[in-house]
């Protein structure tokens, strides 16, 4: 039983007195302790990210981050997690693997009038789940360690929004390697997964990282829509359809609007083109699984809804932290996309004089009904406009063979 009196913490003995055979016990607990607690994968690593500096430093130079004010905001901090949180010798890196059943990549992107949410947001918002695993796990190596006659480990949760930097963290506990796209990926999981860390006072034994796979391959970054990875794992956030759709506050930059196609929220291309991703795990959290008004979703519909419906229908999940004027922006760019249709244009245009509807919004709706109205011209004048696809759609063409082909269960 352990003992949880707090009493009894100044009769305790150091972490630091704990010994190898000890501590690679407690490793091999913590793997089998995160797994009960649905982690597919748990991997260690110390915390010296050196290597890492100048790269993140050069990204931040060029600009990739765009407005994510937070990217720049903690100087090196994001490289250094024994600077965030202080006593930190280890980093428990975790995955979490989301790729929902009835995907239906295919059937969505294929479909103009439907819009394309981003597989890891249909369901549940993760970090708060995730995180509440992974102080579960840090309460659990605290207990063990009180049976053992030790102090409490000092550990900290860590999901995506802190200025850590997960991947490299993942790479360096042998979760997967850094693929062209910049996710992390490896061969049993391939990408659909999202990363974790719990940071921690213990000395553990630390894990290897895996070799890189990629080998001769480039396929995302000839898949990319914007042309986003602009060298091997370096993506130019600006244009990155994810950024354009969830982080940017204000105009979509014209040159992206319809290579965006149907993408409302986020982007999944680089991943779905990835031969890697063939065999990837079904998620098994329920959480995960797709949300009835969010599965295989009418542009129209997803227009039509107020303020008050938006709040509603998108509670507990990642969605919601865009707000409702982002929502509708997304949206009017992918009913610019879609085929010429009386119906699209008469719901732009009920939206355009609505009170919900800013400038910023309105901006996008009046370059939406333009493309509309370009349309409905060519198809009447039968002209050459009206039947060659442009680029991006090319491109998603042959992201949609490729998905038939190769993700049969998924298409
Ligand atoms: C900012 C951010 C974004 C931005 C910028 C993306 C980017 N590539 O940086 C935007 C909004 C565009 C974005 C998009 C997405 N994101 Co994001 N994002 C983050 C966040 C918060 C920080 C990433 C970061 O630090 N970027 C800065 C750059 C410099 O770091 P980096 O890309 O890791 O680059 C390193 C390596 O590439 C390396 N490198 C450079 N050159 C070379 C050369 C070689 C040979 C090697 C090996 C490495 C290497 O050096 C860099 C510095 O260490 C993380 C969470 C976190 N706190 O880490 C999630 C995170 C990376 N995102 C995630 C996800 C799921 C996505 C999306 C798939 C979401 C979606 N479906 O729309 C897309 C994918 C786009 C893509 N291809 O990256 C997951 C990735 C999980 C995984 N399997 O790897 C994370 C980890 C969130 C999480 N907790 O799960 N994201
Ligand atoms: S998420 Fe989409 S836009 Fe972003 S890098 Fe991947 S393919 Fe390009
Ligand atoms: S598509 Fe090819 S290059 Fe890109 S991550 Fe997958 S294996 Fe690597």
């Amino acid at each position: 039983m352990p003992n949880t009196n707090l009493n009894s913490v100044s009769t305790c003995a150091p972490l630091d007195s704990l010994d190898k055979r000890q501590l690679g016990r407690l490793a091999l607990q913590i793997k089998e302790w995160g797994k009960a607690l649905g982690f597919a994968q748990v991997g260690i690593c110390d915390t010296d990210l050196t290597s890492q500096e100048p790269k993140l430093q050069a990204w931040l130079d060029a600009g990739y981050h765009g407005e994510m004010g937070y990217m720049a905001n903690h100087g090196m901090m994001r490289a250094r997690p024994q600077e965030l949180h202080p006593g930190t010798l280890r980093v428990i890196s975790v995955r979490m693997d989301y790729l929902p059943p009835e995907a239906g990549f295919a059937t969505n992107l294929s479909d103009p009038n439907l819009g394309y949410i981003s597989r890891y947001a249909g369901g549940r918002d993760y970090h708060k789940l995730i995180r509440n695993r992974l102080k579960k796990l840090g309460d659990q190596i605290s207990a063990e360690l009180q049976s053992l006659g030790f102090s409490q480990a000092n550990s900290r949760p860590f999901v995506d929004s802190a200025p850590i930097l997960e991947r490299p963290l993942a790479q360096k506990a042998g979760i997967g390697w850094t693929g062209k796209h910049s996710l992390i990926l490896n061969q049993n999981a391939g990408s659909w997964f999202f990363l974790g860390e719990l940071l921690i006072d213990l000395a553990l034994p630390v894990d290897l990282p895996i070799e890189e796979g990629c080998n001769t391959c480039v396929a995302c970054i000839k898949a990319c829509p914007t042309g986003a990875i602009v060298a091997p794992y370096v993506v130019d956030g600006r244009r990155c359809i994810s950024y354009l759709t969830i982080e940017l506050a204000g105009s979509i930059p014209e040159e992206f609007r319809t290579l965006m196609g149907n993408r409302i929220y986020g982007c999944d291309d680089c991943q779905l083109i990835c031969p890697v991703n063939t065999q990837a795990p079904l998620t098994q959290e329920a959480d995960f699984h797709i949300r009835n008004p969010l599965q295989q979703p009418e542009l129209l519909s997803l227009f039509g809804w107020s303020e008050a419906e938006f709040l509603k229908l998108t509670e507990g999940s990642a969605i919601r932290r865009i707000g409702h004027k982002r929502w509708l922006r997304n949206l009017a760019v992918a009913l610019g996309n879609a085929p010429a249709a009386p119906a699209i244009l008469a719901a732009l245009e009920a939206r355009r004089s609505d009170a919900e509807v800013d400038d910023m919004v309105r901006e996008h709706i009046d370059w939406a009904m333009r493309q509309q109205l370009a349309k409905q011209q060519a198809a009447k004048q039968n002209t050459a406009s009206s039947t060659q696809a442009p680029s991006g759609t090319r491109k998603t063409e042959r992201l949609i063979r490729s998905i038939r082909k190769g993700l049969p269960r998924d298409a």
